[in-house]
């Protein structure tokens, strides 16, 4: 199933064609107008910074979330830029100008994510929202945690259909077959693969028992060994993205129960990558390495909103 390049940027160039083709059919399986009777409800959150906008509102009557984010400018594409655009002036003043400049529309395609229908608790998700720092004892994890996830998380079908492939086939970049320490690296959902300036992959597990970081042991050291080693190594061949400008890491709390590891372009600020969310994989082998309880035993450190099911489970049990 690996399909590596040895020239990344020819690879790059190929996956996006590949997506280009994707949403071509797209457009002709009726997707061009999925959103044509979308009614806004509210805008969750957005940042002028990042420019991007989350929304929330009902598609045929039901509640969807549309994530919508321009994206950056490609090298490779500032060629066709300059020569495909107009410009409509707004000032002139001695050696100075400024223009709106209208680019040709394949050059100002905005990257959109749909969730539909979409739970509540998507809704919750992508809402600005007050954090709050929690300390998750061991003993608070079977407690609290556990029951809490356990009955509410978000479903992993999606996880299931990469595995089975069932979809995002044709997006895999390189799998490991192997039940015990086999995984798919496909690009995160939200990467444009337009460029490796901000790469984002993830690594599923074959493995279905893993639900996070609180359940690794000593016996998976050769799991996360293979993930981080086989990753780096596809990466670099499809990408040309060398180990040395990669973060590696796992989300604990995740949002989905299914073990998944995080591939981000280092120096790419991306959500969720801070110290009170992410666990560098390679500290995370050296842990179980020097103590194979250590996720089990230790106290652990996430940040929850402040609408979070299970923030309410921590106040209700005296911990926050
Ligand atoms: P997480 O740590 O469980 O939660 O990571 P987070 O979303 O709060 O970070 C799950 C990762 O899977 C995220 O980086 C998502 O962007 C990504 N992801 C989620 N979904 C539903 C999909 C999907 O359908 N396809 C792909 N390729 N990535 C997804």
């Amino acid at each position: 199933m690996a399909k590596h390049g040895r020239d990344g940027t020819k690879e790059l160039e190929e996956s996006v064609k590949r997506v280009k083709s994707d949403s071509e059919n797209n457009e002709n399986n009726g997707g061009e107008t999925l959103l044509c009777g979308f009614q806004t409800s509210s805008v969750l959150s957005e940042s002028v910074r990042e420019k991007t906008v989350f929304v929330h509102g009902k598609l045929d009557g039901q509640d969807a979330v549309v994530i919508m984010e321009k994206i950056p400018f490609g090298e490779d594409s500032l060629t066709d830029l300059f020569t495909g655009s107009r410009l409509k002036l707004e000032m002139r003043n001695d050696i100075y100008s400024t223009y709106w400049l209208r680019p040709p529309p394949h050059l100002s395609e905005i990257k959109t994510t749909v969730v539909f229908p979409a739970t509540e608790k998507h809704v919750k998700k992508y809402q600005r929202q007050e954090s709050f720092l929690l300390e998750e004892s061991a003993t608070d994890y079977e407690s609290i945690t556990l029951p809490y996830i356990q009955g509410q998380s978000f479903s992993v079908q999606w996880v299931y259909n990469i595995l089975e492939k069932k979809a995002e086939a044709e997006r895999i970049i390189y799998e490991d077959p192997d039940p015990e320490i086999g995984f798919v690296l496909l690009p995160d959902f939200k990467w444009d693969q337009k460029q490796v300036n901000n790469l984002y992959l993830i690594a599923i597990v074959h493995k279905r028992n893993i639900k996070s970081l609180r359940d690794l042991t000593l016996e998976h050291i050769p799991l996360l060994q293979n993930i981080l080693q086989r990753g780096k190594e596809a990466i670099l061949k499809c990408y040309n993205l060398p180990a040395s400008k990669l973060r590696v890491y796992l989300h604990y709390q995740p949002s989905y129960y299914h073990l998944h590891i995080h591939f981000t372009k280092l120096g790419y600020e991306v959500p969720g990558c801070g110290v009170e969310r992410a666990h560098l994989l390679a500290d995370v082998i050296q842990n179980l390495q020097s103590d194979p309880k250590y996720y089990k035993t230790r106290t652990l450190y996430f940040p929850l909103r402040a609408d979070d099911g299970l923030l309410s489970k921590f106040k209700e049990a005296g911990r926050l």
